[in-house]
């Protein structure tokens, strides 16, 4: 492997400190991430006739990435990833308040989470690491948290993200980061989701509110609309869930393997195996848009473009504790890794 980083900047505006930063691995695999939201703005690969493109879906104007606050493409998302009922959980009797940024709710770290920060970079030698020290005052949770991610090769064409958090007061706070990255792994975007196969090693979801809200049980989904046990056309499974009423996946599903998904498609070759160390993984299929926002090549964002998959401790957690411990209490420190394997079917 033969790791080249270069980087660029990105806006000709001095006070816009934007810049994006390229690690090519090359084996005809490279990334691209920028210091806004520690951002991966694109993964390029080959497909079974060496044809390289951008597997994910982005912002086709990099200010979007400055701004948004809806649809997180390629953000790194913490304090807390999922949703948070009333923005607020009790910690040793004392009821503890995040900011609220859905409704009541707090949703992806509010407002001031990760996916809207400047972050430092420094390069590693096989690829990018994004650090932060950030205070209770800029995102309005708890303590003073340490945070890293890094996005790096490794071997065998996989791109590891890793994610470090250490609290470093006297009070406990929440820990719980994931990535947004929205795959679509035909070279045209406009094809939507064709040729796609998704496989998700999960049994369970979790039952959701009228709000998305984890209720604390959890739903059997042998042979319905929302089982992905068995690999499957992933068109054919939109169509059934609508027939439910749903407007497409959004879901936590309770995995049950270290291999949380497969992604693949069956008409260029490409596949994504994803790797975590949580029991959770999100699957959203991007149901509502806005058609005046560009992604990728500028053309128009339209729903179920392209499907977000992002693991990590079951939304919930900090009201069901069935679902996972997320506090990282006073002085500690936590790492959580998410891998996708790269490869082409021939
Ligand atoms: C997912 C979903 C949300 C949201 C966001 C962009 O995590 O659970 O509903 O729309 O992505």
């Amino acid at each position: 492997m033969m790791v080249t980083i270069t980087n660029e900047r990105l806006s000709a505006q001095t006070d816009i400190p934007l810049k994006k930063y390229t690690v090519d691995n090359g084996n005809g695999y490279a990334f691209s991430c920028l210091n806004i939201g520690a951002t991966l703005t694109s993964l390029t690969m080959p497909d079974k006739d060496g044809n390289i493109h951008n597997v994910l879906l982005g912002f086709n104007e990099p200010q979007d990435f400055i701004t948004d606050q809806t649809y997180f493409f390629g953000k790194a998302i913490g304090r807390v990833g999922g949703r948070i009922k009333d923005g607020a959980f009790q910690y040793n009797n004392e009821h503890i308040q995040l900011p609220q940024n859905e409704g009541n709710n707090t949703l992806h770290g509010g407002n001031n989470g990760f996916h809207s920060l400047w972050w430092d970079v420094s390069a590693l030698g096989n690829g990018i690491i994004f650090t932060k020290t950030i205070q209770s005052e800029t995102d309005g949770f708890p303590a003073k948290l340490i945070a890293s991610i890094s996005y790096t090769w490794i071997s065998g064409n996989q791109l590891q993200i890793e994610f470090t958090g250490e609290n470093q007061s006297e009070i406990a706070t929440l820990f719980n980061p994931t990535t947004h990255n929205y795959f679509n792994l035909n070279d045209d975007k406009t094809a939507g989701l064709g040729g796609h196969q998704l496989s998700i090693r999960a049994r369970k979801t979790v039952e959701l509110d009228e709000n998305q809200i984890p209720t604390g049980k959890l739903l059997t989904i042998s042979d319905t609309a929302y089982d992905f046990n068995k690999e499957s056309n992933l068109l054919e499974k939109l169509e059934s869930v609508k027939q439910t009423g749903a407007s497409g996946f959004d879901d936590p599903y309770k995995v049950t393997d270290s291999e949380v998904a497969v992604l693949r498609n069956l008409d260029n070759g490409r596949c994504i195996r994803i790797h975590s160390d949580r029991n959770g993984l999100v699957f959203y299929s991007l149901n509502a848009t806005e058609s005046k926002i560009t992604v990728n090549d500028g053309h128009a964002l339209s729903p179920h473009m392209a499907v977000a998959l992002e693991p990590q401790t079951l939304p919930g957690a900090v009201h069901h504790p069935d679902f996972g411990n997320i506090v990282l209490d006073a002085g500690d420190k936590k790492t959580y890794r998410i891998i996708y394997e790269l490869s082409v079917d021939e």
